[in-house]
């Protein structure tokens, strides 16, 4: 049986997860209006991936008899102004929720819940896969200075993204 302590920490996380996705929708939508499509493409696959984040602890919840509480999410403010202020904001903000991930983690430990201890493994990969992610795009920015053709190479490059989980979520299994 699962803590209401975890259980409420697990929920806090969802709100978190779909924090990340508006957030990266938000600002997907600034890269359309500034005509850069494949950023665009790029943050819009992330959005998803957040989303399955989300859903992924939801099911978890669900399997093991408990209740996800679907967030109030509010509006995800993007003012940046440079591509690469936005991406620097990408990796703070994944640094954020991986000491969150890791706190969660921490609990289930306390908690003695070794499900919840497996299942904090699989995103504790995948924050060094977001984080990675984000640094690489930094890195290139770096080395692409201020030219507009190299950022406009990259725009193209990033639009190649293809998404790498399900997105219908009735399919995502408890098992995985
Ligand atoms: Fe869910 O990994 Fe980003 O936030």
């Amino acid at each position: 049986m699962i803590s209401k302590k975890v259980t409420d920490r697990i929920n806090l996380q969802i709100e978190r997860e779909m924090e990340s996705a508006f957030l990266y929708l938000e600002m997907a939508s600034r890269m359309v209006n500034e005509g850069y499509e494949g950023f665009a493409k790029w943050l819009t696959i992330q959005y998803h991936e957040e989303m399955f984040h989300s859903m992924k602890f939801a099911r978890f919840l669900q399997d093991r008899g408990a209740s996800f509480a679907v967030p109030a999410i509010s509006k995800q403010e993007v003012k940046e102004t440079t591509i690469k202020a936005l991406f620097e904001r990408v990796l703070a903000h994944e640094k954020k929720v991986t000491a969150s991930i890791n706190e969660l983690y921490e609990l289930a430990l306390a908690e003695k819940d070794y499900p919840t201890q497996v299942l904090c493994q699989w995103y504790i990969d995948e924050q060094v896969e977001e984080e990675k992610n984000a640094e690489e795009i930094l890195r290139n920015l770096a080395l692409l200075g201020d030219s507009k053709q190299g950022t406009f190479m990259l725009n193209i490059e990033l639009g190649k993204r293809k998404a790498s989980i399900p997105l219908d979520f009735t399919e995502i299994g408890g098992e995985d």
